[in-house]
């Protein structure tokens, strides 16, 4: 099934799949509309529409992101890891043997070239055109998420800027405080590409700011990509065609044709503002701090545009899933330059950065050592706090096995290494903002080879008696979700449980 070619697509599958309610009630975008979706993001809920935000004429989507299945529907996959494997058959090309492979082999490089982004006349995302004075942001229904959130702050936008060097978009998710009807702060943190190409011009920078995306592109967004390469690339090869521009009015940008909201302006060097503090997925408020201010020069929409929004907060928060699918699609795009890594986990309520979990085939001394260095060295994973470091038979998504590796196999003294290096810019913890100590922990096994005792057999039933059971389950009556060959189905409702727990 492809996925929604735009968010009206979207909510119509939603709707169809019994995952989306319409709220008529007016419900104030004022601190309201995130209890209502704190609640209803932890109980596993449904996303939301709602038709009547208070003081504007646009209705609000919230929670599209809010659950695994929809993470899903919203790829167009069964599974997340289908994603990721569609990913690793481009990656893994080997030159190929034979016609039958060549003809694989061209379908495959052609999914790369269709990934590329296509400029169109025209687009529903400017079907109304406002320019300069015509400008209101407060025609939106920007949610002021949380008590202590200075201003209302627009969440789910896809901002896009080009490098002023090389020419190379730039797409990424970053909050944007409204500072007034016509211009808001721009929250780039310190390691995100579009700082990047920010800090790269001496004077202006176009940034254009597109709305209500068809969910792959919202999703994209997210992704932390290699700097020089364009996120909507990635967006095309997920959705199997092309994400469609359409040139901007006031700059010189192209933005998604099927949004269904734009903002066109620019920043410029030394104009900054004081943006924060905001009600972070840390769980605490991110301090105040200076950040470019965005200003808006023109805002094109489609006739009644659904303005979209996120909230995150205390974890798990709707972006749980967001990083779920970043977990899944980049994994073999890590085993490209770490391939003992078997899986990994980001636990949410570790906010993604401060802890991560894999699983190695371990076949040398100092291997686990080794992994840890490459994560603290790969992308946005080098801001990662600590790293705990498991066998490969390890489920790294089974937190209680994990925690059980972890105070079973560890000898602190030996096998617990401290670092530095640099750490998230929402990082609270170090004493020095964006650097302080790193933990890694080795929870594998060790031998005579790495100068330890023998290590113990692990306890595990012989098969011929775990097939016994399996097939003779039902005649004790005892019945239970411990059914099944190895206890699987049980073993990933706790995993989702331990997701959902506060
Ligand atoms: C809901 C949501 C909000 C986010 N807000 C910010 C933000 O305000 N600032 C930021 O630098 N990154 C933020 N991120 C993370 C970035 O979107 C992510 O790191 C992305 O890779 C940035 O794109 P880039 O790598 O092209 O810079 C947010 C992510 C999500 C899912
Ligand atoms: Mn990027």
């Amino acid at each position: 099934m492809a996925p929604p070619a735009d968010l009206r697509e979207w909510i119509a599958l939603l709707e169809r799949e019994g995952e989306l309610v319409r709220i008529k009630a007016e419900v104030e975008p004022h601190l309201e509309v995130t209890e209502i979706i704190d609640r209803t993001v932890k109980a596993g809920g449904p996303a939301l529409l709602f038709e009547n935000p208070k003081g504007s004429a646009h209705p609000l989507l919230i929670n599209q992101f809010g659950t695994e299945r929809r993470m899903c529907l919203a790829l167009g996959v069964d599974r997340l890891d289908d994603a990721a494997a569609k990913l690793e058959s481009v990656l893994e090309m080997q030159p190929p043997q034979g016609l039958a492979e060549k003809v694989k082999g061209l379908k495959k490089l052609k999914s790369i070239a269709d990934s590329m982004p296509k400029t169109v006349r025209s687009g529903p995302s400017q079907e109304i055109v406002l320019q300069h004075d015509q400008v209101d942001l407060d025609l939106l229904p920007i949610q002021h998420c949380w008590p202590g959130d200075p201003a209302p702050f627009i969440t789910l936008p896809a901002v896009i800027t080009r490098d002023p060097k090389t020419g190379t978009r730039n797409v990424g998710m970053y909050r944007m405080q409204k500072l007034d009807s016509k211009s808001t702060a721009m929250h780039w943190q310190l390691h995100k590409d579009g700082r990047m190409d920010y800090l790269a011009t001496d004077g202006r920078l176009d940034v254009s700011v597109a709305l209500g995306l068809d969910p792959v592109t919202t999703y994209s967004a997210s992704a932390p990509l290699p700097k020089h390469i364009d996120e909507l690339m990635l967006a095309g090869f997920l959705k199997g065609e092309p994400v469609e521009l359409v040139k901007c009015n006031t700059n010189s940008l192209e933005v998604p044709a099927n949004a269904e909201i734009v903002l066109e302006g620019y920043v410029e060097q030394g104009d900054l503002t004081m943006e924060g503090p905001f009600g972070d997925h840390t769980g605490y408020y991110s301090a105040a701090e200076p950040f470019p201010v965005f200003h808006v020069t023109a805002m094109t929409m489609r006739a009644d545009a659904i303005y979209p929004s996120i909230v995150v907060g205390k974890p798990p928060a709707e972006d749980a899933w967001l990083g779920k699918a970043t977990e899944r699609i980049f994994l073999p795009a890590i085993r490209m330059s770490v391939p003992e890594i078997v899986d990994y986990d980001l636990p949410v309520a570790g906010a993604f950065h401060n802890c991560v979990l894999v699983a190695i085939r371990k076949s040398f001394p100092g291997q686990p050592q080794k992994v840890m260095h490459a994560i603290w060295g790969l992308g946005l994973l080098s801001l990662t706090k600590s790293v705990v470091v498991v066998d490969e038979h390890v489920n790294v998504h089974d937190y209680e096995e994990v925690f059980f590796r972890v105070t079973a196999n560890v000898d602190p003294k030996r096998d617990v290494m401290l670092t530095e290096g640099p750490l998230d810019h929402l990082d609270h913890a170090p004493t020095r903002q964006f650097y302080g100590g790193k933990i890694g922990i080795d929870a594998t096994h060790k031998g005579p080879d790495e100068g330890t005792r023998e290590w113990p057999d692990e306890i595990v039933m012989s098969d011929e008696i775990r097939l016994l059971v399996d097939r003779r389950w039902r005649e004790y009556g005892i019945d239970s979700d411990a059914e099944g060959a190895n206890g699987a189905p049980a073993r990933r409702n706790r995993v989702l449980r331990q997701l959902l727990r506060r």
